[in-house]
């Protein structure tokens, strides 16, 4: 398939290339003839349009991925609402504002298949966004995001910028954050099985009913299809990006306990939400333009376990 945007000696901006997501599309990228650009969060923040404005101004890259953001997991999301929805919309409004200012040639924006709503039916189709009311653990960020796949549409038809959204689902993989408390839940029950087996503890903890179903796409899958999408997609609706298969929380306890090699019993805590029942997604969209994710969950997870136990020392926890 030819490429209708080429890379090949482009300046392609990474925005959020510290994160898990960012990091992985800055290893994808240097598989390809480009040059890559990143910047600390210590040099620009990316929430004062000023200094947004002042940075792509002077470096006008000619793509940009905007992988930047605040995230989390189901009780990051739900007690610190304010800093997911203001956060995230700063940081979208200016780095799309400002690209468009500066002349970026296309930009891919990254949302989270949260934007949908929360009885949406499964699997849940691009078509079924803002037809229902959203999940409350993370409507803050829901909001946020959905509000990013607008803008980039609103800038393509004013502006005819050629600027896309991809709905990724849960991902996992290298660069994680493994805080028990702040992460998502395939970095949390990672680090949660691995203590248990390292401490020799009898039990390890499941928020909620365990019952709630995910789908879990590898962070390097979820790179590759971004620069498939960078290559080779230049339309308004969003993307959905992700296996299309879905795991009861149990399920992936269970899972990850024999990749650990663990043996303790699950304990619920059903203090904690299950947040969205279900939200696996419909991928025939990408899968019809010519990608769909390789890496089996199984396989997948002993991959993130094992970057897990070699840099946990360095592992946010
Ligand atoms: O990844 P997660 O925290 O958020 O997964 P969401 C939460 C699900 O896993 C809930 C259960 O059903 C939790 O009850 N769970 C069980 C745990 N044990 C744990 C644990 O130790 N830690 C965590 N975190 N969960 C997120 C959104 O929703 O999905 C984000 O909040 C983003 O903004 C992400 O959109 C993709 O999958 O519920």
């Amino acid at each position: 398939m030819p490429d209708e945007f080429s890379l090949a000696g482009k300046t392609v901006w990474v925005a959020g290339h510290r994160g898990m997501a960012g990091s992985a599309i800055v290893r994808r990228l240097a598989r390809e003839d480009c040059r890559i650009l990143t910047v600390g969060r210590s040099d620009v923040d990316l929430r004062r349009q000023a200094e947004v404005e002042a940075w792509l101004d002077a470096n006008r890259p000619d793509a940009v991925f905007v992988a930047a953001g605040t995230v989390g997991g189901i009780h990051a999301n739900s007690t610190r609402p304010a800093e997911f929805i203001y956060d995230n919309m700063m940081i979208e409004f200016n780095v799309i504002h400002a690209s468009y200012r500066a002349g970026v040639k296309k930009l891919l924006f990254l949302g989270s298949s949260c934007i949908y709503p929360r009885h949406a039916p499964q699997p849940i189709a691009e078509e079924a966004l803002l037809t229902g009311p959203l999940e409350p653990t993370n409507e803050w960020y829901a909001v946020a995001k959905i509000a990013g796949i607008k803008l980039c549409e609103a800038y393509r038809r004013q502006y005819g910028c050629d600027f896309i959204s991809a709905m990724p689902t849960n991902l996992y993989g290298p660069g994680d954050n493994f805080d028990l408390m702040q992460g998502h839940v395939a970095a949390a029950m990672i680090a949660k099985v691995h203590q248990a087996k390292v401490d020799g503890r009898p039990t390890i903890e499941l928020w909620g009913t365990g019952t709630p179903q995910r789908e879990f796409l590898y962070v390097d899958d979820l790179a590759d299809a971004l620069v498939f999408l960078m290559k080779h997609y230049s339309d308004e609706p969003h993307m959905n990006v992700g296996t299309g298969k879905e795991i009861s929380i149990r399920e992936l306890a269970e899972l990850l306990s024999r990749i650990v090699g663990y043996e303790g019993s699950i304990v619920l805590d059903r203090t904690k939400p299950d947040g969205m029942p279900r939200k696996v997604m419909r991928v025939d969209r990408l899968a019809d333009l010519g990608w769909r994710a390789p890496t089996e969950l199984e396989e997948g997870f002993r991959q993130a376990y094992q970057w897990y136990v070699e840099h946990r020392g360095d592992a946010r926890r």
